[in-house]
This record gives structure tokens, sequence and C-alpha cells, in this order.
């Protein structure tokens, strides 16, 4: 049995009206097909172009293996020039993505490339991030810690967005004093016979082609599976929901520092207890 999944709206492109009352209002994901076509992102950003303008900047590298106790919490896995990691993208498969780049911070002249939409939410000035990634990698199925609503432009390429709202949370085998899914779940093809509780789950998925912009409502749980080598630019507009802004103070505040101590203090023992309860937890909930 397949995820109960239906596709995302899609639309050309949308006014601040119509943004606000068909989808930010009631909290539903949409594709903007055209929105951003007058931003010189447009025709400039490419693969080729980023390695142009930051060949030279390190970059943070993640790939998909477990969570470590020895890493500090979203502590990158490896660490490369920009040009060489381009060509690695162009040249094979890899499974090493760039995460939560800042532009602002790492290369300032790309602002001028774009600029902040007005869909009637204030948006982060600070917070334009970039994520990269190559042929079949995925970031593994989250929610970002600041619930926030994000708006993400894709370039170069096509990529498999798969979502699920926080209703969904006990069906999805989340692990507890944490922000992931177990990550051995495949959600582009997930073994349902292992999993039996995600056949409850009612999620979204799309693509994304160059040039779309993807809004993804306060703390929707999101899965990006670049089907090729490409990248997208994340900007962000903090949650408006009372309840979701008072989760995401203790997310930054309470639960990251509390994870980094039982990481010290259990090491594995703490990871792996947290994988075992997403389990049991799940399936009790789901009498199953
Ligand atoms: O596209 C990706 O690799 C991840 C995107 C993401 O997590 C985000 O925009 O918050």
């Amino acid at each position: 049995m397949e995820l109960n999944l239906v596709a995302v709206d899609k639309v050309e492109t949308i006014s601040k009206k119509d943004f606000i009352n068909n989808y930010f209002k009631p909290q539903k994901p949409v594709v903007i097909e055209r929105f951003i076509d007058d931003w010189p992102a447009y025709t400039k950003w490419s693969l080729e172009y980023m390695k142009e303008v930051a060949g030279d900047k390190t970059v943070p590298l993640y790939d998909d293996r477990p969570v470590d106790y020895k890493d500090g919490f979203n502590q990158p896995h490896a660490t490369m020039k920009m040009s060489e990691y381009v060509d690695l993208l162009k040249k094979e498969p890899t499974k090493f993505r760039i995460f939560l780049w800042n532009i602002l911070k790492e290369v300032p002249v790309l602002q001028k490339d774009f600029s902040f939409p007005d869909f009637g939410l204030r948006l982060m000035k600070g917070l334009p991030m970039l994520f990269f990634g190559g042929k079949d990698s995925y970031t593994f199925m989250h929610y970002d810690i600041d619930f926030a609503n994000i708006f993400h432009f894709h370039f170069e390429g096509k990529k498999q967005c798969i979502l699920f709202d926080q209703q969904q949370n006990k069906y999805l085998y989340k692990i507890p004093n944490s922000l992931i899914t177990r990550e051995d779940i495949h959600f582009s093809n997930p073994d349902i016979k292992k999993w039996p509780a995600l056949k409850n789950a009612k999620g979204y998925i799309t693509h994304l082609e160059h040039g779309n912009t993807l809004y993804m409502p306060e703390g929707y749980w999101h899965y990006m599976r670049y089907i090729t080598p490409g990248f997208s630019m994340s900007l962000r507009s903090i949650p408006r929901n009372p309840i979701h802004l008072g989760k995401a103070v203790y997310n930054i505040v309470v639960m990251r520092s509390l994870d980094n101590v039982m990481r010290r203090l259990w090491g594995q023992k703490w990871i792996d207890w947290k994988n075992d309860y997403a389990i049991k937890r799940t399936h009790r909930l789901n009498n199953i």
C-alpha cells in the first residue's frame, strides 16, 4: 500500500488576497509556478553560477547517516569547497547535501538577485537559506525548529516534496525531543509492513521545477528528494498561531539544549532509546 497523499494545489501566480484567504488562513500548502519570473535569480541562478560566485567558500555537507550522539545538533558530516561540490553534483549522484546555508552571511552578492515578496506576511530578512542536493539525495522528514511559514523557491533540476501537517504526528514515527521521524523510513517508497501506522497519515505530494515557489504552512513536516541535482532558497515568516509560537520558543530554548545534554550524558543509549520509543509510542497510539 502506498502513502495517502494528494497533490499540492498548483497555481500559475497568485494575488496577496487569494494567497491569504485560500492558503495562509486555512494553512494549506500551494505551489506558485511563476511567481519569481521577474527576479534576476530566475535567469541567473544555476549550479554553474553558484560555482562562479561562491566557488572558494567552504560549505558544510550532510549525508543520510543516522544521528550520532557524538555530533552536536545539526552538525555537518563533511566540508568541501563549493566549486568541488558543484563539480561533484554534476559528475555523479552524491548523498551530500547543503542544508541551511545562510546567503546573507556567506555570499552577500546573491541578495541583489531576489527580493522579499509581499505575500501579506512579514518575512525574516536575515534568514534566506540555501539547500543543495545531488541526484537521489534526500532531506529526511522533519519540521523546522521555529514552526515558520516557509516559502521555498527551487532552482535547476527537479525535486519531489512530501508534506504532512502537525495533526499527522501520531502516525509518522516521530522521534521524541526532536524534529524528525525515524530516519530509516524512506518516504518516497516506504515499507508499509514495517511502518504500518503510516497508512493512517494524510499528506501532500508535489514536484518542483526551476522557478517554482512552494508555500509550506507552520510546522509542516517536509521530505525533499532531489530527482536531479539542484538547489532551493527558503524565506520564512514567524508562526502566527500562538501555540506554534510557544512550541518554537520551547524548541529553541529547551529542546535543543536538552538533547545536547542527554547526548553527552547517555551517549548512543539516548539516541537508541528515542528511536525505540518512536515505534512503541506510534504503535500504542494506533493500536498496532
Ligand atoms: O530542500 C531541502 O533540502 C530541505 C528544505 C528545508 O528543509 C526547508 O526549506 O526548510
